[in-house]
């Protein structure tokens, strides 16, 4: 599979506007429907200027195109991949197993299991194979940039700066916070 056909299988059109040609973390999803929540990932990866790619990568509708993602993932230059899928979610379980650059796994949720499923499917990995894997949803998908950006952080300073002014206004956020009156 080319590099040109992985693309074009790309999430929705706001996601491939970002596209960058060297992109430090990938942001993998099994479909479009995974985009609400995977699109929060993004949101965080755009906040600290941190260069992405965003695509759809099935992993049972496209596994060869998994398999080739995963593949040239550490030649390509990235530095963490994060996966997110619902119900049998083995995208980011089958990604780490091609490849050494780390997989963040974020479980979305389903119709029927409320990603309770995906959860499960995702944190399960069995012993040598690890998929780091956040909470269920928006905050898994948020957290697990932040995550990808402490990574980027142990060789950049970047990051570690950006890191730690974000920090700084949440504690900011939350000394400000006034309960309401009884
Ligand atoms: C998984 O199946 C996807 O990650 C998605 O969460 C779920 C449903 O996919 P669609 O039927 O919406 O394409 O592969």
């Amino acid at each position: 599979m080319s590099e040109a056909a992985v693309t074009a299988a790309s999430a929705g059109s706001e996601a491939r506007a970002h596209q960058h040609d060297s992109p430090l973390v990938g942001v993998l999803m099994g479909s479009s429907s995974d985009w609400d929540v995977m699109k929060h990932a993004v949101s965080v990866l755009r906040d600290f200027d941190v260069p992405y790619e965003a695509r759809v990568v099935s992993a049972h509708r496209m596994p060869d195109e998994m398999f080739t993602y995963a593949e040239q993932a550490r030649e390509r230059g990235l530095r963490a991949i994060i996966a997110g899928a619902g119900g049998a979610a083995h995208l980011p379980g089958m990604l780490a197993a091609k490849t050494t650059v780390p997989v963040l796994g974020v479980p979305v949720a389903s119709k029927y299991l409320k990603g309770v499923d995906s959860l499960h499917s995702i944190v399960q990995m069995p012993k040598g194979v690890p998929v780091a894997t956040f909470a269920i949803g928006e905050a898994g998908a948020a957290n697990a940039a932040l995550f990808a950006v402490a990574l980027l952080a142990g060789t950049a300073d970047l990051y570690a700066e950006r890191l730690a002014a974000f920090r700084l206004k949440q504690n900011e956020a939350a000394r400000a916070m006034v309960l309401p009156a009884l």
